[in-house]
């Protein structure tokens, strides 16, 4: 009887461990993305509770079929806009981790190993080409072969850390037909390399690409892991790096002029518009590889070309311009006396390889201050309040005085006005116990900001309620907002709205390792034993 006992008590234990809130797990998509007018067979990563799950994608023109376990179909029509698309799996008892899926504009083809050896590569017959590839294992590498004429320039461009979280830190090299090293990257985007290579005589060049784990071990091997998920663009033809100006204007039309690789026999103008909602707008050109996000502006954007004399600054604008001589580019600031700016410099977080410095002088050459990194960024920011009418001479520089095509940089110029923002620390909530949920709440306040903000809750799934939150000068942060679940309240997404007299703004949180911003979260309540 004693043993029987002991038995029926640890199956029971068991079975209630199983009924316990299980929220879906995502880890990982592969292919990680797919190309315009493909449909795509992609498996996932993690544990999904139920089958076919439950799915939420922030773009309506994907379409997300499941298939068979831990596998979707996503079909991406021609128009399907590129860039990435966030998707997460819900269920009642929660929300996985948002995940993206990257949709492109040139051919996609899967790594097939082996191609450890340079040789013997994966020959690549066309390009441009992206592959979708795993460096699957501890001590993988993957070489790729690619015929290449003298006067092409070789692009490869590596994604793996950046917007698809793949825990690697790679390196890409270019390997000669006779196969010695002839060019190598660590870092561009973040901790993902990219190499442009002038190819010097026609032959079969290889790209090669290993890597250490993004966070530092002891290992000396390469590392590798179904995580190491990463997606490589190579070509010898057009490539799209980046535009000039680097900024989009809301509400009108904007010219832009593309910039990259092997551009001689391309229509380099592109026209863009984008409306006021618009934070980012995605850029492609048809037939050319390469994809970029460009972030909107309500201030008029302008280019820096006329070098030779300063740019004359005395209204909020975005400037967009190269270091192209190793001398400094230089600004006169025509500000009124006491009139609060803010210059903000955006370089390496926007793949260009300036290291921005900021210098400001008085009229008569008397330097008043200078800014270097900021927070954990190369890139950098100055407050400037002139004391008097007279024009203020600020320059722009590179910190280790180097230049070129790829010293790029965006520059706005932005009156300081009062202005709030709140933020949110995660996308999803859960209530324990049936106890209410409380939402920390971030308050930054900028340009002197003492206004009352209303934080309201909206579109709550049902049986859901919660009071509206008030934030005024005293309120300490984090503000809580506070939703409170009945005996029956439903899973489901809601979103969080903040109003200041005739502003108001939906809260959403960014997502650097996606490169995207969300604003609808996700409201649950754990599932409760019965015992
Ligand atoms: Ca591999
Ligand atoms: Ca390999
Ligand atoms: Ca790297």
């Amino acid at each position: 009887m004693r043993t029987g006992s002991i038995i029926l008590l640890v199956w029971l234990s068991l079975f209630t461990g199983l009924a316990r809130s299980a929220p879906p797990v995502l880890n990982w998509f592969f292919p990680s993305g797919g190309q315009q007018g493909t449909t795509v067979s992609v498996k996932i990563g993690g544990t999904f509770p139920e089958w076919p799950p439950q799915i939420w994608c922030d773009s309506k023109d994907i379409s997300l079929n499941p298939t068979e376990k831990n596998t979707l179909s996503i079909k991406l029509d021609t128009k399907t806009t590129p860039g990435p698309k966030l998707i997460r799996f819900t269920n009642k008892d929660g929300a996985s981790a948002i995940k993206a899926f990257w949709v492109g504009n040139i051919p996609e083809i899967e790594e097939k190993e082996p191609n450890d050896s340079h040789l013997k590569p994966q020959a690549l017959e066309e390009t441009p080409v992206l592959i979708n590839g795993k460096l699957g294992a501890a001590g993988d590498s993957d070489t790729f072969a690619i015929k290449a004429k003298s006067g092409q320039v070789l692009v490869a461009k590596l994604q793996g850390n950046q917007g698809l979280e793949s825990p690697m830190d790679a390196v890409l090299q270019i390997l000669s037909p006779e196969g010695f090293i002839v060019a190598e990257n660590h870092d561009r985007f973040g901790t993902d390399p990219f190499i442009a290579f002038p190819v010097p005589s026609e032959g079969i060049y290889k790209v090669r690409l290993f890597a250490f784990p993004a966070t530092p071990d002891s290992s000396i091997r390469f590392s590798g892991g179904e995580t190491y998920i990463y997606r490589l663009t190579i070509t010898t033809g057009p490539y799209l790096d980046h535009t000039m100006p680097l900024a989009i204007s809301t509400g009108k039309a904007n010219s832009l002029n593309a910039k990259g690789w092997n551009l001689k026999n391309v229509d380099t103008k592109i026209n863009a518009k984008v409306s006021d909602e618009n934070k980012a707008v995605a850029i492609t050109m048809k037939g050319v590889a390469g994809f970029i996000s460009l972030p909107s502006t309500t201030i008029p954007t302008e280019e820096f070309t006329n070098l030779e004399k300063p740019l004359q600054i005395d209204s909020p604008k975005s400037i967009s311009g190269v270091l192209q001589k190793p001398s400094r580019q230089e600004f006169e600031l025509k500000f009124k006396k006491g009139a609060k700016h803010l210059i903000r410099v955006e370089a390496r977080n926007i793949g260009s390889d300036l290291d921005p410095l900021l210098i400001l002088k008085d009229s008569q050459g008397k330097e008043l201050k200078r800014a270097d990194d900021e927070d954990k960024s190369r890139d950098t920011s100055m407050e400037v309040s002139p004391t008097d009418d007279k024009p203020l001479k600020l320059f722009l520089a590179d910190l280790h005085n180097h230049f070129g095509e790829t010293f790029y940089y965006k520059m706005d110029v932005t009156s300081v006005v009062p202005d709030f923002e709140l933020e949110i620390d995660s996308d999803a909530y859960v209530s324990k116990d049936a106890k209410p949920v409380e939402i920390p709440l971030k308050i930054i306040k900028k340009g002197g900001f003492t206004g009352d903000i209303t934080v309201q809750a909206i579109g709550l799934p049902n049986g859901w309620t919660a009071e509206n939150l008030q934030i005024n000068s005293k309120t300490a942060s984090p503000a809580k907002l506070t939703l409170k679940p009945s005996e029956k309240a439903d899973p489901g997404f809601f979103k969080v709205e903040a109003t200041c007299g005739t502003t108001k703004k939906t809260i959403s949180r960014n997502i650097p390792s996606l490169q995207s911003t969300v604003e609808v979260f996700y409201l649950s309540k754990e599932t409760k034993d019965k015992k």
